[in-house]
C-alpha cells in the first residue's frame, strides 16, 4: 500500500478552498490505497455485514455527485442509471455483491471523472453564501467526512477478510503506569452538543445545557488486561453481568471473547489483519459488542456512561486538549491510521482533558449507555437519511473515534452509531459510576 503519511497531515495554514481541496486529494489517496488490491479482493463479500470493497468505493463517489454537483453545482446526473445501486437504502449489504456493481476500473474512473468536477465547483462556488450547503464549506465537508467514514468501514472489512499484507502498520508511543484509574467529574451544568463546529452534522445540534449529578470515569479505556479479568473469571458464562438479550445473543452465538481472539493454552492470541499475535495487554480492548462492554461494566461493579458524562469528561472543548486540530500526528491522538491499533493506555499525555481524562479521542470507539437520540431542538439537515431515521431505541452511541477514524471526522461532539450486537467496527469502552 501507498505511504499514508502524507495524507494525514494538516492542510496548513492556506484559505478554506485550499485546504478542502487539500484534504479532497488525501482522502481520495486513502481510499485508494484501501482498494489497491485485486478484483476478486474487490468485488468479493468478505462478510454479510459489509459491502464489497468496490461499493464503498463508488457509493462514496456517488455521494459526491448528488451532493456537490448535482445539489450544489446543479450539473445533471453523470449515470442516473447507477444511482440505485450505491443508495445505501435501496439494497441491504448482504445483497449488494448480487448488484449489476461498476466493476473495479469502471468505478476508479466514474469516481474521479465526478471528481474532476467537483474541482470546478469547488473554484466556482462562494463559500461565504448565506446558504448552509455552501457557507463556510459545509457540503466539502459533508461528502469529505463521509468518504473518511466509508474509509473506516472499509478497514473494518479488511480485517474481516483476514488477508495478511493489505493494511499499513506504523509505531506508537509507549504506555504509561496508570494513575489514578478514575477522574471525578463534579456535579453541575455544561454545554452538551455545538453551534459552532463548522462542519458538525444535524445530529450533534444543538448546543444545550444539561445538568449532571457528580460521577467517576475511567481515567483511560478498559485495556485487555482488565477484559481478561472478566473473561478467566467466567465473565461470559456467568448471567448475573448480563442483560437478557445479550446473554441470549452471546448464547446463540457462542460469543465468549472479543471478536479475533483465540485461546492457546495460557495465551490468547489475536488476528490483526491477517497477522496472528498475543493480545497486547495495555491496549485498549476492541471488537467488542455493547453487549459485552454492559457485561463488563457490571461485572467490574461500574455502569457504562452515558454519552452526556462521556462528552462532560472532555471539558467543554473541540478537542479534549483544547481548540488545536489534531491533523499533526503524534502529539494527542492515535487518529487516522498512523498505526493499524489502539495505542497503550498512557500513551497520550498531552491529550488529556482538563479533568485529566486520557485517550478519549483516537485508539477505540467508545461505547456508551445511551440510545442515538436527537438532541431538544433538532433540526434535520441536509437529509433525513444521515441520523434522523436511525432516531430510537435501536442503536447505542459511540462518541471519540477510533485509530482509523481520520482527525477531520471526528471531535468531542461527534456521534457515531451502531446495533449492540456489532463487534467488527474498532469498538471498546470505558466505564463509569455514580457518586455513592
Ligand atoms: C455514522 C458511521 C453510523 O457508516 O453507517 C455513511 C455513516 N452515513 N454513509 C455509517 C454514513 C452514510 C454511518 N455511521
Ligand atoms: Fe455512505
Amino acid at each position: 500500500m501507498t505511504d499514508l503519511d502524507a495524507v494525514l497531515g494538516n492542510a496548513g495554514p492556506t484559505g478554506l478552498k485550499e485546504r478542502i481541496a487539500a484534504e479532497l486529494a488525501a482522502v481520495r489517496e486513502r481510499s485508494l490505497a484501501y482498494t489497491d488490491a485485486d478484483d476478486d479482493m474487490l468485488v468479493r463479500q468478505h462478510s454479510p455485514l459489509m459491502s464489497p470493497l468496490v461499493w464503498d468505493l463508488a457509493h462514496v463517489g456517488n455521494y459526491e455527485e448528488l451532493w456537490v454537483l448535482r445539489e450544489v453545482g446543479g450539473i445533471e446526473p453523470l449515470r442516473p442509471e447507477i444511482d440505485h445501486l450505491y443508495d445505501a437504502f435501496k439494497h441491504p449489504r448482504k445483497d449488494r455483491p448480487s448488484l449489476p456493481l461498476l466493476g473495479p476500473a469502471e468505478a476508479r474512473k466514474y469516481i474521479s471523472g465526478v471528481r474532476g468536477r467537483v474541482l470546478d465547483v469547488l473554484d466556482q462556488v462562494d463559500l461565504a453564501a448565506p446558504d448552509p450547503l455552501r457557507s463556510g464549506g459545509y457540503v466539502f465537508g459533508l461528502v469529505l467526512q463521509h468518504e473518511h467514514q466509508h474509509d473506516e468501514t472499509m478497514l473494518a472489512t479488511l480485517q474481516l477478510s483476514r488477508r495478511p499484507g493489505l493494511v499499513r502498520d506504523g509505531e506508537l508511543p509507549p504506555g504509561r503506569p496508570a494513575a489514578e484509574p478514575e477522574v471525578h467529574i463534579p456535579a453541575g451544568v455544561f454545554a452538551m452538543g455545538t453551534d459552532t463546529v463548522a462542519w458538525a452534522y444535524d445530529n450533534e445540534r444543538p448546543a444545550h445545557r444539561i445538568y449532571l449529578p457528580g460521577y467517576w470515569i475511567d481515567r483511560r479505556p478498559v485495556t485487555n488486561a482488565a477484559y481478561l479479568e472478566f473473561v478467566e473469571d467466567g465473565g461470559y458464562r456467568d448471567p448475573r453481568w448480563w442483560l437478557p438479550q445479550g446473554w441470549e445473543w452471546a448464547e446463540r452465538n457462542g460469543v465468549e471473547a472479543p471478536l479475533y481472539w483465540t485461546r492457546d493454552g495460557d495465551t490468547w492470541w489475536r488476528v490483526r489483519f491477517g497477522r496472528e499475535e498475543p493480545v497486547p495487554l495495555d491496549e485498549p480492548v476492541q471488537h467488542v459488542s455493547w453487549y459485552e462492554a454492559d457485561a463488563y461494566a457490571r461485572w467490574a461493579g461500574k455502569r457504562l456512561p452515558t454519552e452526556a458524562e462521556w462528552e462532560k469528561a472532555c471539558g467543554g472543548r473541540t478537542y479534549p486538549w483544547g481548540e488545536a486540530d489534531p491533523g499533526h500526528l503524534g502529539r494527542w491522538a492515535n487518529l487516522g491510521h498512523r498505526a493499524a491499533r489502539p495505542a497503550p493506555a498512557g500513551a497520550f499525555p498531552d491529550g488529556a482533558s482538563p479533568y485529566g481524562v486520557e485517550q478519549l479521542i483516537g485508539d477505540v470507539w467508545e461505547w456508551t449507555d445511551s440510545w442515538f437520540q436527537p438532541y431538544p431542538g433538532y433540526r434535520c439537515f441536509p437529509y433525513e437519511e444521515y441520523s434522523k431515521v436511525f432516531f430510537g431505541e435501536t442503536y447505542r452511541v459511540l462518541r471519540g473515534g477510533s485509530w482509523a477514524t481520520h482527525p477531520s471526522a471526528v471531535r468531542t461532539t461527534f456521534r457515531n452509531w451502531d446495533y449492540p450486537i456489532r463487534r467488527q467496527i474498532f469498538a471498546g469502552f470505558r466505564c463509569a459510576r455514580s457518586e455513592e
